[in-house]
């Protein structure tokens, strides 16, 4: 493991850098790519910097760079430098692989907990809100734009549901106010990427709320959404953000599931935790991972077998803790 003070130090001898986010990439993930991206730009122009990231959700479609993504993977030189954002593994930026493996040199910075080190440079701060957070400590404050700031602060509040996730620490409030600082209009940022749904969106919170139900004496929450549901509404992966959050205020709960059928008997299961249990355990036992509070897999069967799976483990967890905690911080 090497951690680094600034960003400078990678990107300094080189010529070309290709920037990478994961699939389906989020708040966090948009907001650190193009954060960097502008950053590098603004203070390092004779730099070539190319972003690789899948389709961009349309409420993220002003960001700076956004226009600059290439979502295809064309064949070609290796780059100088690699850098991966926001992706704990090598599986989230899959159809990147072949840059990163060629690449001179690899970094990889990120905050999940679950990060295994896959580079040369392993940058991960665990303890920090998001990967937003971390680069604007790897930056020089003064050489932050303003459409830099605008990424930063994106990410920041969609990785800690506007600072109000357990991640939400001291220092991501004084990142926050120092990027408030260069002019951002944070009421209208936090509204227009956060709070603001479609119909479509509002439609889907709302069936999933009706039909959800509770398991073990209340204290989890499931709901599940079929392929048939979301086709009736005409939703996308992309109009379930939020859900999960929402799941998980019900009062009493303290694990909330949301499960999600992607294919035949497939589904993508988010979990979060309003404490006690950790999900991260459960998940990765799964094959997926996240953080302790928030975590995803994916898993397979009937939807009742993926249920009972689940509870079975967070039955155990609350066995194990008797009223305690199962996550250590
Ligand atoms: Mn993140």
């Amino acid at each position: 493991m090497r951690w680094m003070n600034n960003i400078f130090e990678v990107i300094n001898d080189a010529k070309s850098i290709a920037i990478a986010g994961h699939i389906r990439p989020d708040g966090d993930c948009l907001g650190s790519v193009t954060g960097l991206a502008s950053y590098i730009k603004d203070n390092y122009p004779d730099k070539n910097v190319e972003i690789f990231l899948e389709n961009v959700p349309e409420r993220f479609a002003d960001l700076a760079m956004v226009d600059k993504i290439v979502t295809d993977y064309p064949r070609r030189d290796p780059f100088d430098v690699f850098i991966s954002l926001d992706c704990a593994d090598m599986s989230r930026f899959e159809q990147a692989k072949e840059y990163f493996e060629n690449a001179a040199l690899t970094v990889n910075i990120d905050h999940h907990i679950s990060n295994n080190s896959y580079a040369k440079v392993n940058h991960v701060l665990a303890d920090s809100s998001s990967t937003a957070e971390v680069l604007f400590n790897l930056m020089d404050e003064d050489k932050i734009s303003y459409e830099t700031a605008r990424s930063l602060y994106t990410g920041i509040i969609h990785d800690t549901g506007v600072f109000k996730h357990s991640s939400t620490s001291p220092v991501t409030m004084n990142v926050a106010g120092k990027l408030m600082a260069k002019g951002l209009d944070v009421s209208s940022i936090i509204d227009d990427s956060f709070y603001r749904k479609t119909y479509t969106q509002n439609q889907i919170l709302g069936r999933c709320l009706l039909e959800s139900m509770l398991v073990l004496d209340g204290k989890v929450v499931v709901s599940a959404l079929s392929r048939k549901m979301m086709a009736f509404y005409g939703a996308t992966s992309e109009d379930l953000d939020g859900i999960i959050d929402q799941l998980r205020v019900t009062k009493g709960v303290e694990v909330a599931i949301l499960i999600h059928e992607t294919g035949e008997q497939i589904y993508k299961v988010s979990m979060r935790s309003n404490g006690k249990i950790n999900v991260n355990t459960i998940c990765s036992y799964f094959g997926g991972g996240g953080h302790v509070r928030a975590s995803g897999c994916m898993m397979s069967g009937s939807l009742h077998d993926v249920i009972n799976n689940l509870t079975e483990h967070i039955e155990k967890q609350i066995k194990e803790i008797g009223g305690e905690t199962c996550i250590t911080e």
